[in-house]
């Protein structure tokens, strides 16, 4: 069941599938609550990943950077919870990894339409590399990029497919990555989109 990838990271085809529909409703009542919103980055432009968050600290990006906040940007509220099931998942999957420490603090949820994309880099805006970082893959399968401590490194092309959880820690977890734009699709679970959430850990204080 587990395919190790390389030092620290194990994908878990399927993993996630009993989970479906209580992450589904999850991402709804986050999204109802934190908007779904296409971030601009400092350089000016828009990401085509729309992005919102769950948990202690979501992810931000605007014309001054990149970086983890405890608000939500479209509310100025804290970013909602995060839903039992999303916590319970990410200890699933960090324990089955052989890490004793799960990623709790940070739910990043990454909604991909036909051609979105995310470019090739490196989650270090986290004060705390120790803990793996957890991902799960919903719906239309995308072609994930993944490199080396490097930009310039090789890449592998690895398949994400419905259901699909990796556990990226050790020496992985400054890895390159990024993912090809999305092809025009369809799946039952999530219509032509893709649903991809991360588990992270942002400070060692809590
Ligand atoms: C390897 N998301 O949100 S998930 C991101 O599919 C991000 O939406 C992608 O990259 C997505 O930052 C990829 C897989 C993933 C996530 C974090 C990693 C792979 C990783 C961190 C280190 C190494
Ligand atoms: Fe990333």
């Amino acid at each position: 069941r587990p395919v190790p990838l390389a030092e620290g990271a194990v994908l878990f085809p399927g993993l996630a599938l009993p989970d479906v529909p209580a992450l589904l409703a999850g991402v709804e009542a986050v999204s109802a609550e934190c908007p779904f919103e296409q971030l601009e980055t400092p350089g000016g432009g828009r990401m085509s990943v729309e992005m919102t968050a769950c948990g202690v600290f979501g992810w931000r990006s605007d014309r001054k950077g990149y970086r983890y906040a405890p608000l939500c940007p479209a509310t100025g509220r804290p970013w909602p919870p995060m839903p039992p099931a999303f916590a319970a998942l990410s200890r699933r999957a960090a324990a089955a990894a052989g890490f004793d420490r799960a990623p709790l603090q940070s739910c990043l949820i990454n909604r991909y339409n036909h051609r979105a994309r995310m470019s090739l880099h490196q989650d270090r805006d986290e004060g705390e590399l120790i803990t793996p970082i957890v991902s799960v893959s919903l719906g239309v399968a995308a072609t994930f990029l993944w490199g080396g401590l490097n930009r310039s490194d090789p890449t592998r092309r690895i398949r994400l497919a419905h259901g699909d959880v990796v556990v990226w820690g050790g020496p992985s977890r400054l890895t390159f990555h990024g993912v090809t734009p999305l092809p025009s699709g369809e799946h039952p679970a999530t219509g032509p989109r893709r649903i991809n959430i991360t588990f992270r850990q942002v400070t060692t204080d809590m």
